[in-house]
């Protein structure tokens, strides 16, 4: 018997975590702990634990398919894609812009390289998205307005300095388990934890002072929060004058945000509002954590502006234990969203607009001139294929059926395209749309890199074989490349080659090498070398043009629905530890399974009285958009008047109740945290 232990990142969260697969005569058979990986110091959670067992699992695509008369059929690649180019040339020689791309947060950086400079090269189309669009979108335009940058300021050992830690819109305990070990190691040294949730959940828990404000009402409670500090001399003033702009035009808007009228808005008492400002504006280091609570509403970047605005008004940035950090969410979100698969930027966030980015651009990748209209969002290349201004979607490792909002219209936008091309490790409800299905290598059967939350660039690397004929992504676009006559432009023979070629045009990457990622990995903005990597953005000055932080005054807007007579409940989509997304991978594992594998739905005690409903007994959800069936749980950790329904079950979609009419006009983010809906007994 043959044993090796080799190093790698867990598929799944955006912690990061390393961990050590275990291959036994060339199978993969078990994780063990990797001890000294610095993000996790070897401990992991369930979904970590248990990351090998989808690996060889059956259902695994092994060769590409074609669909002919409504069947899949098994074909060769050379088959697949002579078919693909051919399908794809009708349509370039019309309009390139008629294609589009949707790259992946679960692939690697040199995965999502390569397809971003397929699409702009060989195909010429700016339409390049991924989920960060449903996910942080709103932090990174949010935060390139007041910062600079949308990445998490500071990494997550640092947060073991904070005195106070303000947990809003955030479930770390079960969506970020590492990270929220970290927060309990903060707790264990003294620091204070402030919860704002409309749930009562595990991280919650262990709160100082939890905060069960009515979903959407974040921004009454930070400016009211403001208003305290600001009233007790809290703020830093010397900051202010020094590092930021536009204060005045803040402290204008605030001064309407008393606690004591935002009490009926928030549902928070103003006494509990009054604590909260004293221990975040007293604690000598404050950090905040936000996720999707805070992103996820159409107003997603007023919240991520107003708790910019909170950072900066007390000084809590630029040092050890402070600062604004984003859990960002897939493994390598951070990393696709670096890697320029974004509609309107290049590799490293450069603004192609400009017209010495696209010429130097061309320069390095020695190809004609690059297309300058800008791209289509996730959501608007959906709506193009809806109405029929899009032809052809090439779908990398994302899953839109069942992740965008409106099932039913996704997939009618899917169907309505002369081409649909889906490259995942799985049959997927969308693959199951494609024309043609190409089988990618896994997370375990690949080399690269992925850049986790805190921005820390790690090395993924090759523990087995990969299934059938399955290939590595980015070695796919290399293949259809050469069918399409553009060779010449991806002559990788390597991961560390595209790693090469990423850093000579990614000024963040430039000083990271494979050799010097071996250690632990290194954090971004790494500008040379021998520069040690950047743990803490905004030191000395911040990453706007001026170098200045800037004060946005936000004024609280109101959700999209609102509870009525006729919809008298706000519906809450979220996550729960065991499962990731639509369970397609962590439902393959036994161990998760058993924990459990079918769709609920969380109400109060109280509202399941008013309604006559029992525990587990079958209701239908509805809301003006559609409905589902699932089994209730009740439970008085959720607020009365709001249900909670995790997004990981087939027996639950989540998306059948969801809009995609209304959205974020800048952003365009839907409302994905809180519908109006009702409850019926079946
Ligand atoms: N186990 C597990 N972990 C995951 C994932 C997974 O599928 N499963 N997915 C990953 C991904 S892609 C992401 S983006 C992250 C998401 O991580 P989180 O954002 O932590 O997860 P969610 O459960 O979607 O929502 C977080 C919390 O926001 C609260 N909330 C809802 N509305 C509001 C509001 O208006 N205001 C406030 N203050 N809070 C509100 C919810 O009650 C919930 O507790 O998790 C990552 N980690
Ligand atoms: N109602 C509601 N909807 C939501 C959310 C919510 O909270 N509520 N959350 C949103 C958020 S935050 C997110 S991030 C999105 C997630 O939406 P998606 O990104 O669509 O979700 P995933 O299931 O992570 O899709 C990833 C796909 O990649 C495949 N895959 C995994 N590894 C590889 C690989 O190496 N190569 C290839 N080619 N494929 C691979 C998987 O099999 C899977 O099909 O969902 C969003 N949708
Ligand atoms: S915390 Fe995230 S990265 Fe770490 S083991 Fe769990 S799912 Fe994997
Ligand atoms: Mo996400």
């Amino acid at each position: 018997m043959k044993i090796d232990l080799i190093p790698t990142i867990c598929p799944y969260c955006g912690c990061g975590c390393g961990l050590n697969l275990v291959n036994v005569d060339g199978e993969i058979k078990g994780v063990e702990p990797w001890k000294r990986n610095p993000v996790n110091e070897g401990k992991l959670c369930p979904k970590g634990n248990f990351s090998y067992e989808f690996i060889n699992h059956k259902e695994r695509l092994k060769t590409p398919l074609i669909k002919e008369n409504g069947q899949f059929r098994e074909a060769s690649w050379d088959e697949a894609l002579n078919a693909i180019f051919r399908e794809l040339k009708k349509i370039i020689d019309e309009d390139p812009d008629l294609v589009a791309f949707l790259s992946s947060a679960r692939c690697t950086n040199e995965d999502n390289y390569v397809l971003q400079k397929f699409a702009r090269a060989v195909i010429g189309t700016n339409n390049i998205d991924n989920c960060a669009a449903l996910c942080h979108g709103p932090t990174v335009s949010g935060l390139n307005l007041t910062f600079g940058s949308g990445a998490m300021t500071n990494s997550i050992k640092d947060m073991e300095k904070a005195d106070c830690i303000f947990i809003i819109g955030s479930n770390p305990l079960e969506q970020h388990p590492l990270i929220g070990r970290r927060i309990l190691k903060a707790k264990a040294k003294g620091s204070k934890i402030i919860v704002a949730d409309p749930r009562y959940t595990p991280t919650a828990k262990h709160a100082d002072l939890f905060l069960p404000l009515t979903p959407g009402t974040d921004v009454a409670l930070l400016n009211s929060m403001m208003q305290v500090i600001l009233k007790e001399g809290l703020e830093d003033q010397d900051f202010i004058r020094t590092r930021t702009r536009d204060f005045e035009k803040l402290k204008k808007v605030i001064e309407n945000y008393s606690p004591d009228s935002v009490e009926h808005i928030t549902g928070i008492s103003a006494a509990k509002i009054e604590n909260a400002a004293l221990i975040y504006g007293e604690a000598e280091k404050s950090s905040i954590v936000y996720c999707l609570g805070i992103t996820e509403h159409i107003m997603g970047m007023d919240n991520v502006m107003s708790l910019a605005n909170l950072t900066m008004l007390t000084g809590n940035i630029g040092r050890e234990g402070t600062g604004l950090n984003p859990l960002r969410g897939q493994n390598n979100v951070q990393g696709v969203c670096d890697m320029g698969a974004l509609p309107f930027l290049y590799p490293g966030y450069k603004k192609y607009v400009l017209d010495n980015v696209r010429a130097d651009t061309e320069y390095e990748w020695n190809c004609g001139p690059l297309n300058f209209l800008p791209g289509l969002q996730m959501v608007e290349i959906l709506e193009a294929a809806y109405d029929g201004r899009m032809k052809a979607m090439y779908i990398m490792g994302e899953n839109p059926v069942f992740s965008e909002p409106e099932t039913m219209k996704v997939k009618e936008s899917l169907l309505n395209l002369e081409t649909l091309i889906v490259q995942d490790i799985f049959l997927t409800e969308t693959a199951e749309l494609a024309d043609f299905v190409l089988p990618a290598t896994s997370w375990a059967e690949k080399n690269g890199t992925f850049t986790n939350t805190e921005r820390r660039v790690q090395l993924v690397r090759k523990a087995a074989d990969p299934p059938g004929q399955a290939m590595e992504d980015w070695r796919i676009f290399c293949q259809l490349a050469q069918v399409m006559n553009s060779s010449e432009m991806f002559p990788y023979r390597s991961e560390e080659d595209i790693f090469e070629e990423i850093r000579s045009i990614t000024p963040q990457y430039k000083g990271i090498t494979y050799q010097r990622l071996k250690a632990d990995g290194m954090y971004w903005p790494c500008p040379d070398e021998d520069h040690p990597g950047t743990p803490i953005l905004h030191g000395e000055k911040f990453a706007t043009p001026h170098g200045l932080g800037v004060f946005k005054p936000i004024e609280l807007r109101s959700l999209p629905e609102t509870p009525d007579d006729d919809y008298p409940l706000i519906l809450s989509t979220g996550r729960i530890i065991f499962h990731y997304h639509n369970s397609n991978m962590t439902g393959k594992s036994k161990i998760l399974g058993n924990e459990i594998s079918k769709s609920f739905v969380e109400i109060n005690p109280k509202d399941a009285l008013k309604l006559g409903v029992s525990n587990q007994e079958m209701v239908k959800i509805i809301t003006r958009h559609g409905e589902i069936e699932t089994k209730v749980k009740i439970t008085s950790k959720i607020t009365h008047g709001i249900i909670f329904l995790p997004i990981h079950f087939l027996d639950g979609k989540p998306n059948l109740l969801t809009n995609s009419k209304v959205l974020d006009p800048s952003t365009k983010m839907p409302e994905l945290k809180a519908l109006a809906a009702k409850i019926e007994k079946i």
